[in-house]
């Protein structure tokens, strides 16, 4: 059984992940009107994923006793300066929700819910996953600048992206 405070904790969780998934929808689109092909089809798996960590929530939430709560979402942000500025955005985003998930975990703690807490690990280590990913792309694009033929590249290349990190290599 979960307790309020667990179950107001992951209700916003499952708010904070539907609103990535928003925002990640957000920015497929605005790449693929862009002619962006590649990496609007990486934002659209993306945005895929976060419905997929919402989803997840819910279904924990309700199986545990609780009710999942659907919510109203924030409108996303629709247009971006550049292709940096739109991966800059990203990866605060998965800095922001690291940090949810951190204070998520805190409570569960403090409430002595080591079911929930068990569970939210997986969170944990997908959260360094995606920070991982979103810095890669980040120096890669710094690396590129104004050069179109490092754009093209990129664009067609960001979807075979692999970025290993140290949670992921550790034994099960
Ligand atoms: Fe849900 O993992 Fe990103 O935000």
């Amino acid at each position: 059984m979960l307790s309020k405070s667990v179950q107001d904790a992951l209700n916003k969780q499952i708010r904070v992940e539907a609103e990535s998934s928003q925002i990640y929808l957000a920015m497929a689109c605005w790449a693929e009107v862009k002619g962006l092909e590649g990496i609007s089809n990486f934002m659209y798996e993306q945005s895929d994923e976060e419905r997929e960590h919402m989803l997840k929530l819910v279904k924990f939430v309700n199986e545990r006793g609780g009710h999942a709560k659907i919510s109203d979402l924030k409108e996303p942000n629709v247009a971006f300066g550049s292709i940096k500025e739109m991966f800059e955005k990203l990866f605060n985003h998965e800095v922001f929700v690291s940090e949810s998930i951190n204070d998520l975990v805190h409570i569960t703690l403090q409430e002595k819910d080591y079911a929930t807490h068990n569970f939210l690990q997986w969170y944990v280590a997908e959260q360094i996953e995606e920070e991982a990913v979103a810095r890669t792309i980040l120096d890669k694009i710094n690396m590129i600048g104004d050069d179109k033929g490092g754009l093209y590249l990129f664009d067609r290349d960001i979807n075979n992206l692999t970025v290993t990190t140290a949670a992921a290599n550790q034994p099960e």
